[in-house]
């Protein structure tokens, strides 16, 4: 267990999962935490990277930072989805180990697996088939890290564990409609779409892909949960063992958003991978669980992301809580997942009313 004054090192802190876990760790109490922006620190520097660490020694490390993006961008920039996480792992991981921190938790992601794995995705079918072509550089250097844990721990007896987030969605998303991720793109297209009174919104692909949700702070949650518990070599998979299919996803947000106008498929743009969803019976087998249901979570990040500039299709709007207004309230729909996990669930609060702390 981390004790409540350990150095810890959020590394990619301004980004959707590093900026929910800094959060997290400041609602549990953690207050030494140390973090570096882009431009006091450049991670792909191996050399600037270890001069962090012998100056710091933190003894946890999130390694949270990565070049991410959805499906159009690691399609079209495969050499900087490989190089670049491939750099910033390999930096962390070395200053990591050879300055002995006491524990490190690094994120892959759900890519890492086959292609037509068997569904849902258990963590042993890793390296069993061939990858999804649209994100294989990617899930090469997720599946490199992993291995690079493994190996410090073999070797060198670091206590490293890999991590793999199915897709993640939240408040402090990347809403850019060509680089982003298919959850934001469709909220900010079908809500310029209200806003404009189009009769139609185009979602890429068929809309039959399955994809499976989780939002940050549930994710953020897992992450604590897994550096305090959890010490195996072992990756585990952290999601909520749920799917939609794109186009049902498309027709939740339309609803949310209160659009009314038709959804229609541009064929031709890729699908992606059929089916992603994981199975999460080793996270739930060590009491892990998610709390925040779909439906609800979309409506918050609805809620609280500042919308004004959306129209304008270049802009990437700054990312606050604007609205005091509570959609999820009385609508059973967006209820959260069992009774342990209603909207006063101490997750759920704590997010919403975080303690305050000076940066
Ligand atoms: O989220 P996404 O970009 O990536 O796309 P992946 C998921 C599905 O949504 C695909 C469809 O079938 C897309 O064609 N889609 C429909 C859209 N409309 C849109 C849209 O406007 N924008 C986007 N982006 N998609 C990612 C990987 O795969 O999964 C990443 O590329 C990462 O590397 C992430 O691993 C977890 O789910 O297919």
């Amino acid at each position: 267990m981390m004790d409540h004054d350990a150095k810890i090192f959020v590394a990619g802190h301004r980004g959707l999962l590093g900026s929910a876990i800094v959060r997290a760790l400041r609602i549990a109490g953690f207050m030494n935490l140390i973090t570096r922006s882009r431009d006091q620190l450049d991670l792909r520097d191996n050399g600037a990277v270890r001069v962090l660490f012998e100056r710091e020694r933190p003894d946890y490390v999130f390694l949270a930072a990565a070049r991410v993006g959805g499906i159009l961008a690691n399609g079209t920039l495969p050499v900087e989805f490989l190089v670049e996480n491939l750099a910033i792992q390999n930096s962390v991981l070395i200053a990591a180990c050879d300055t002995q921190v006491k524990k490190l938790l690094f994120l892959g992601s759900s890519c890492i697996y086959p292609r037509m794995a068997p569904q849902p995705i258990r963590e042993e079918y890793l390296l069993t088939g061939p990858l999804e072509p649209s994100n294989r550089a990617y899930a090469l250097a997720k599946i490199a890290g992993i291995e690079l844990c493994n190996a410090c721990r073999s070797e060198y007896g670091s206590n490293f564990i890999s991590v793999m987030p199915t897709n993640l969605y939240g408040p402090d998303d990347n809403f850019d409609l060509t680089t982003s991720h298919v959850l934001p793109a469709l909220l900010r297209k079908i809500h310029i779409a209200k806003m404009r009174a189009d009769t139609t919104v185009s979602v890429w692909g068929t809309g039959t892909p399955r994809r499976e949700f989780l939002h940050v702070t549930d994710a953020a949650d897992a992450c604590l949960f897994l550096m305090n518990h959890y010490d195996s070599a072992e990756i585990v998979n952290v999601g909520t063992g749920e799917e939609i299919t794109i186009g049902d996803l498309a027709q939740s947000i339309a609803e949310i958003v209160g659009y009314n106008g038709e959804i229609v498929y541009d064929t031709s743009r890729p699908d992606g991978t059929p089916r992603k969803v994981l199975d999460v019976s080793r996270l739930i087998g060590l009491g892990w669980r998610p709390c925040i249901a779909l439906k609800a979570g979309i409506a918050r990040v609805y809620q609280e992301v500042d919308k004004s500039a959306w129209l304008d299709p270049g802009s990437r709007p700054s990312q606050q809580g604007n609205s005091a207004f509570d959609a999820t309230q009385n609508d059973p729909d967006l209820s959260l997942h069992g009774a342990a996990c209603l909207p006063d669930s101490d997750r759920y609060r704590r997010e919403r009313n975080p303690i305050q702390v000076s940066p």
